[in-house]
C-alpha cells in the first residue's frame, strides 16, 4: 500500500536489517543475484533461526491521505435512503432564512451512485485536477476532520448533512493503493528474459522464457551451492518449478514441500482434469493485460473500468466497459507535490495470475494453483491510485449488486479479491458496500496491508466480514512488510524478495503475470490472491457456501504459527488447501454430492 511511502520504508529496513548483521540483503538492492549466492550458504536451519519479523521498523512517518475535494461518502442510516434525506433537507430549507441550504439540497438530488443506504455527493469549490495533475489535498493521516481541508463552501454542505437525523456518517474520497511493496526485483528479471515485449506467435510455440528459466533451474549457475533439489514439476508450465507458494507443507524443506508451502501441488495433482468452469473470482485492481499468452483467455470473463478520472485512468476516458490496464506509471508531482515518477506496476495482471488467471498445463509460464476460476478484471487503481468511490461501486457491482450508470454485472462473482488499502479503521461506507456483497453471495477477501502494523488501521483489510490475510516468506513466517494483529484471519505466502529460503538461487517472490512476461513480486497484495484462490476450491465443493463458512473453513485447516513466527498476530496461521477428502471442507463437500 502507499506507493509513496514504500521506498523511505524499505530503505530504513533494510538499514536496520544491515545492523543485525545480515546485510546481504542490503547487497541484494546494490549487486543484483549474485548476493543470492552467499545467502545459500547458510543451511536452511540456520535461516529459520533468523526469524525476525517482529523487528520491522514502526513507521516513523506519518502516512498521507490523498483526500478528494469534490466528493464525499455519505452513509444513511438503516432504513433511510436519498428520498428521506432530500426530504429532511427540503423542510429545513424552507424553515430556514436565507437560503442557505439551497446548495444541500442542490448536492442531494444531483447525489450519485446511490445504493440503498450509500451516497456520493459532490461538493463545490475545488477540482481534482488543474494543468494534467492531481490537485487533491493531502493531509496526514489522524490529522482531524478533512472538513478543515476543503474548499469553506464545500464544508458548509459537508456540515448541514451531518445535521440531518437521517445521515449515519459523511467521509472524505479518499485514494488507496496497491497493496505491493516496491519490486527490488527487477534487476534480475532481466535474467529471466522477461523485459521483451511476448512473443506473438501461437500459445503452444516454444517461447522465450521457456529458454530462459531453462537456463537457471537446477544449473547451480545463479543459484550457487546446496541447492535443496530441483523440485518436481507441479505441472507442464516451466515457471512452476518457481511457484515455492503452491509446493506442499512440511516442518523441513524438500524438493517438493516448504515450511511456507499451502498444499496446491497435491491438490492440483489430483484436480487436473476438472479444468472447466471452476467459479467466479472478481479481481478488483488495475485491471487486465489481457494480451498476455500465459492467460486462459476462455476463462476471462467481461469486467469493467470504474475509474472515473481520467488522470488516474490513463486510457483516455472516465468509466466504461473494458478493464484492460493502459498501465499506471506517472511523471513525478503528478500525484501530489513531490511524488516521485514510477514505473507501471500491471499489478492487477499479477494479482489475478496469482489466483488462477493464467492457463495451467500449457507449457507455457506458470501454473494454476487450484481449481481452474473464471476472472472477471475490475478496474479500480490506476495513476496516483484509486477513489474510494470507484472501488466501492466496484465492488457491489462485482457482486452483483445494482450500481446507479452503470449495466449490471451478468457474471455476480462468488470470490472478491482486493488487493489494495490505505490508511485509517473501515469507513461506514466501506463497511456498507461489503455488506451488500456479502449479502448477495460474495465471500470478499482482502489484503491486511504491507505498513507493518496492526491492520485494524487499514481499510477495507479492518471491515468487518471481509476475510483479512497477512503475507508471509517461504519459512511460513510473518514478512517484515506485513500488518497483522486481531483483525488477520489467515497468513498466506506474500514472499520476501530479501530472502532465498528455498535455496533455489532466486528471491522468495511470488513470481505472476504481468505486462510483457512475469515477474517476482512481494506483498499482501500477492497473499490475498491464494487465499481467494483456495477459497475458490471450497466454492467449487460447494457452490451455496456463505463467507462465514468460508471463513471458518480457512481457520480450521490453517496451520498455527508459533510467536516467533508471527509475534504479533496473523490469525489461525499458515492457510492451507487440502483436498476435500481430507479436509475440514469434507462434510461441506459432501453435503453437495
Ligand atoms: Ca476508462
Ligand atoms: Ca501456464
Ligand atoms: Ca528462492
Amino acid at each position: 500500500m502507499r506507493r509513496f511511502d514504500r521506498r523511505p520504508l524499505r530503505d530504513r529496513r533494510l538499514h536496520g536489517r544491515a545492523l543485525k548483521s545480515v546485510g546481504i540483503l542490503a547487497a541484494t538492492l546494490a549487486a543484483g543475484q549474485g548476493s543470492f549466492a552467499a545467502k545459500a550458504q547458510e543451511s536452511f536451519a540456520e535461516a529459520s533461526r533468523q526469524i525476525v519479523p517482529g523487528a520491522a521498523p514502526a513507521l516513523a512517518t506519518t502516512p498521507l491521505r490523498l483526500v478528494d475535494p469534490t466528493r464525499v461518502l455519505v452513509t444513511l442510516r438503516s432504513g433511510e435512503n436519498r428520498e428521506s434525506l432530500r426530504i429532511e433537507a427540503a423542510r429545513r430549507q424552507r424553515e430556514s432564512a436565507g437560503g442557505s441550504l439551497d446548495a444541500v439540497v442542490a448536492a442531494i438530488e444531483a447525489g450519485t451512485g446511490s445504493s440503498g443506504r450509500s451516497l456520493v455527493v459532490a461538493l463545490p469549490g475545488s477540482a481534482r485536477e488543474q494543468n494534467g495533475r492531481a490537485a487533491f489535498p493531502s493531509v496526514p493521516a489522524g490529522a482531524g476532520d478533512f472538513v478543515t481541508n476543503i474548499a469553506p463552501e464545500a464544508a458548509a454542505i459537508v456540515t448541514a448533512l451531518r445535521q440531518m437525523p437521517q445521515v449515519a456518517s459523511v467521509e472524505p474520497n479518499m485514494m488507496r493503493f496497491a497493496n505491493q511493496v516496491a519490486n527490488p526485483a527487477d534487476g534480475f528479471n532481466a535474467l529471466l528474459g522477461i523485459d521483451r515485449p511476448p512473443p506473438t506467435d501461437g500459445i503452444r510455440s516454444p517461447s522465450p522464457d521457456v529458454g530462459a528459466i531453462d537456463a537457471i533451474i537446477g544449473s547451480g549457475r545463479v543459484g550457487g551451492p546446496a541447492n535443496i533439489g530441483t523440485p518436481p514439476a507441479l505441472s507442464d508450465d516451466p515457471l512452476s518449478q518457481l511457484q515455492w507458494q503452491l509446493l506442499d507443507n512440511a516442518p523441513q524443506a524438500a524438493a517438493d514441500r516448504l515450511p511456507g508451502g499451502t498444499g496446491f501441488r497435491t491438490y492440483r495433482a489430483a484436480h487436473r482434469q476438472t479444468d472447466t468452469a471452476g467459479p467466479i473470482v472478481a479481481i478488483i485492481d488495475t485491471g487486465l493485460v489481457a494480451s498476455h499468452q500465459d492467460l486462459a483467455r476462455n476463462r476471462i470473463l467481461p469486467g469493467y473500468d470504474f475509474i472515473s478520472l481520467d488522470l488516474v485512468a490513463n486510457d483516455g476516458d472516465g468509466r466504461d466497459s473494458d478493464p484492460a490496464d493502459p498501465g499506471d506509471a506517472t511523471t513525478a508531482g503528478l500525484c501530489f507535490t513531490g511524488s516521485p515518477a514510477t514505473a507501471s506496476t500491471w499489478h492487477g495482471s499479477h494479482v489475478a495470475g496469482i489466483a488462477g488467471a493464467v492457463e495451467g498445463d500449457n507449457r507455457l509460464g506458470i501454473g494454476l494453483p487450484g481449481v481452474a476460476v473464471r476472472i472477471v478484471p475490475v478496474r479500480v487503481l490506476g495513476r496516483c491510485g484509486g477513489f474510494d468511490t470507484d472501488i466501492i461501486d466496484a465492488l457491489r457491482w462485482a457482486a452483483g449488486v445494482s450500481v446507479a450508470g452503470v449495466p449490471s454485472n451478468p457474471n455476480p462473482a462468488k470470490v472478491i479479491n482486493m488487493s489494495l488499502g490505505g490508511p485509517g479503521a473501515c469507513p461506514a461506507a466501506y463497511q456498507a458496500a461489503v455488506d451488500d456483497a456479502l449479502a448477495a453471495g460474495a465471500v470478499v477477501v482482502a489484503a491486511a496491508g504491507n505498513s507493518a502494523e496492526d491492520a485494524r488501521q487499514s481499510s477495507p483489510a479492518s471491515c468487518a466480514g471481509v476475510i483479512t490475510v497477512a503475507a508471509s516468506d517461504a519459512r511460513g513466517a510473518i514478512s517484515p512488510y506485513s500488518n497483522f494483529g486481531p483483525r488477520i484471519d489467515v497468513l498466506a505466502p506474500g514472499g520476501n524478495t530479501q530472502r532465498d529460503d528455498d535455496r533455489n538461487g532466486q528471491p522468495d517472490g511470488i513470481l505472476s503475470i504481468v505486462s510483457g512476461g512475469y515477474e517476482f513480486k512481494e506483498g499482501t497484495s500477492m497473499a490475498a490472491p491464494l487465499v481467494s484462490a483456495v477459497v475458490a476450491t471450497l466454492v467449487a465443493a460447494r457452490p451455496a457456501m456463505t463467507a462465514e463458512e468460508a471463513r471458518q473453513a480457512l481457520v480450521a485447516t490453517a496451520l498455527s504459527r508459533s510467536s516467533e513466527a508471527c509475534p504479533r498476530g496473523c490469525g489461525a496461521g499458515l492457510v492451507q488447501v487440502l483436498p476435500p477428502v481430507a479436509s475440514a471442507g469434507r462434510s461441506l463437500a459432501g453435503s453437495a454430492r
